[in-house]
C-alpha cells in the first residue's frame, strides 16, 4: 500500500546518523505505584540517544523490565531496535515511508516508538521548531490529571486525593482491584462530590463481574478504564451495554485499527492513547482524529516516563482531539530529581506549559544522567 503523508513531518526526510546509543537508566520513585498487575518502585527505562550533524535527539520506550502491563520489556525492545527497526533507517528517505517499513515488523508498538519519538524530535531540531509544530499543530496550555495508586485503605486513599485537589489537578485517576474498588470510590465521592474523577482497572474484572462494575454507576464517574482483560475488545462491548458508566480502553488499543474495532463495537466510549503503546506520535495524532471525528473522547496516557516521554506526551496534547485531561502529572509526582529539565509543573490553575524551544524544548542533564544510568552502549550501526 502507498503512503499519504498527511502531516507536516512526514515529508522531513532522516539525516545520516553519526551516533546511536542505547541508554537505560533507572529511576527511584518517591513513592511506590501500585495497580491490580504490579507494584512499581521505580522507572527503569530503555533511552534511544541519535546523534546527526552535532543534534542530539532522544526517544523513551515506555516498556516496563517486566511484562505486566503489556507483554513488551525493555529487553525485547532492545532486541527489535536494533535487529529489525534501526536497519530500516536509511539518509534521504522520507520519514511517512519510514513509518509504512515499520509495518513490516508486526507489534512491538512500544520499540517502534521509541524510535519514532526519537526521529521526530530530531527533526524537529534540524528544523529548529517545537514537536508540537513539526507535527502541525499550534501551542497550548496543557490539561493535567494525576493517576494515584492502589492504597491500603480508603482513608489513605482520600488523603492522596486531597493533595491533588489542593494541586488544582483537573481530573483525578484511581487504581481499582476486586475487592478494593466500590467502598474506595465511594469515600473519595463523599469527600468531593464534584471532582473529575475515573478509575483504571488493568484488567482486573471479568464479564461475571459486571453486577460489582454496576455499583460504580452512581458515583458519576467520567469512565471506568480497561476493566477487563487487555486483550479482549469483545467482552468489553458486553460489558458496556451493561453499565451507564463509558469505558475506556488502554491496553487493548494498540493502533488505530484496535480502536476503530473498540468504537464501531460499542466496546468503550473514551480513548487512551498512549503514544509509546500504539506506536509513536503520528499513530497518535491519528487515532485522535478518527476520535474527532466520531465523537469519541481521547485523552493521553502516560507510563510514569522520565522528562523525555513526559515532553513527548505534552507535545502530543496539542493535536486536535485531545479534549480530556490525561495523565500528565508534575516530574515531582513521581521523582525526587529527574534526568530531563526544565521539570514539568503545574501553574496555578492546574495547566502545563510547553516546555518552550525547538524539538521537545528539554535538554538532558549530563550529571543526572550519569546518576542514573544502568548501562550505556553505542549500536553499531551502517547508517
Ligand atoms: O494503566 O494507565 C495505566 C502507569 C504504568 C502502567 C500503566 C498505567 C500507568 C498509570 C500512570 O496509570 C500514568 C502516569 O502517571 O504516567
Ligand atoms: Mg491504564
Amino acid at each position: 500500500m502507498t503512503h499519504r503523508p498527511s502531516l507536516a513531518v512526514e515529508h522531513e526526510t532522516i539525516p545520516r546518523l553519526d551516533r546511536i546509543e542505547f541508554v537505560t537508566v533507572s529511576l527511584p520513585f518517591l513513592h511506590p505505584f501500585g495497580t491490580s498487575v504490579h507494584v512499581w518502585t521505580c522507572k527503569e527505562a530503555l533511552l534511544l540517544r541519535l546523534e546527526a550533524d552535532g543534534v542530539v535527539a532522544w526517544g523513551e520506550c515506555v516498556a516496563d523490565p517486566d511484562p505486566f502491563y503489556l507483554s513488551e520489556t525493555t529487553t525485547t525492545a532492545r532486541h527489535i531496535i536494533e535487529g529489525f527497526l534501526l536497519p530500516l533507517l536509511e539518509p534521504g528517505l522520507p520519514f511517512g515511508e519510514l513509518l509504512e517499513r515499520f509495518r513490516a515488523v508486526r507489534g512491538h508498538t512500544m520499540a517502534k516508538a521509541t524510535i519514532e519519538n526519537a526521529v521526530v524530535d530530531l527533526l524537529a531540531l534540524r528544523k529548529g521548531v517545537p514537536v508540537h509544530e513539526a507535527l502541525g499543530f499550534p501551542a497550548r496550555r496543557i490539561m493535567s490529571g494525576l493517576s494515584i495508586g492502589l492504597k491500603d485503605s480508603p482513608a489513605e486513599l482520600v488523603a492522596a486525593v486531597q493533595v491533588a485537589v489542593d494541586k488544582r489537578y483537573h481530573r483525578v485517576k484511581m487504581k481499582v482491584a476486586k475487592g478494593r474498588d466500590v467502598e474506595y470510590v465511594r469515600a473519595v465521592r463523599e469527600r468531593f462530590p464534584d471532582l473529575p474523577l475515573m478509575v483504571d482497572a488493568n484488567g482486573d474484572y471479568t464479564l461475571a463481574d459486571a453486577d460489582r462494575l454496576r455499583q460504580l454507576d452512581e458515583f458519576g464517574l467520567m469512565m471506568i478504564e480497561q476493566p477487563l482483560s487487555y486483550s479482549d475488545i469483545y467482552q468489553h462491548s458486553k460489558l458496556q451495554k451493561r453499565l451507564a458508566t463509558p469505558l475506556c480502553l488502554d491496553e487493548s488499543i494498540l493502533g488505530l485499527a484496535d480502536a476503530v474495532a473498540a468504537v464501531e463495537l460499542g466496546s468503550c466510549r473514551v480513548l487512551n492513547i498512549k503514544q509509546g503503546r500504539v506506536g509513536g506520535l503520528v499513530e497518535s495524532v491519528r487515532i485522535a482524529a478518527y476520535g474527532a471525528a466520531n465523537g469519541i473522547g481521547v485523552w493521553s496516557g502516560g507510563m510514569d516516563e522520565t522528562g523525555i516521554g513526559r515532553a513527548v506526551n505534552i507535545h502530543l496534547q496539542t493535536a486536535d482531539g485531545f479534549t480530556i485531561p490525561g495523565d500528565t502529572s508534575e516530574t515531582a509526582n513521581y521523582f525526587a530529581e529527574d534526568i530531563a529539565d526544565p521539570p514539568v509543573v503545574l501553574d496555578e490553575d492546574g495547566f502545563i506549559r510547553i516546555p518552550p524551544g525547538p524539538g521537545l524544548g528539554i535538554s538532558i542533564s549530563p550529571e543526572r544522567l550519569a546518576k542514573y544510568t544502568l548501562n550505556r552502549q553505542a549500536v553499531q550501526h551502517p547508517i
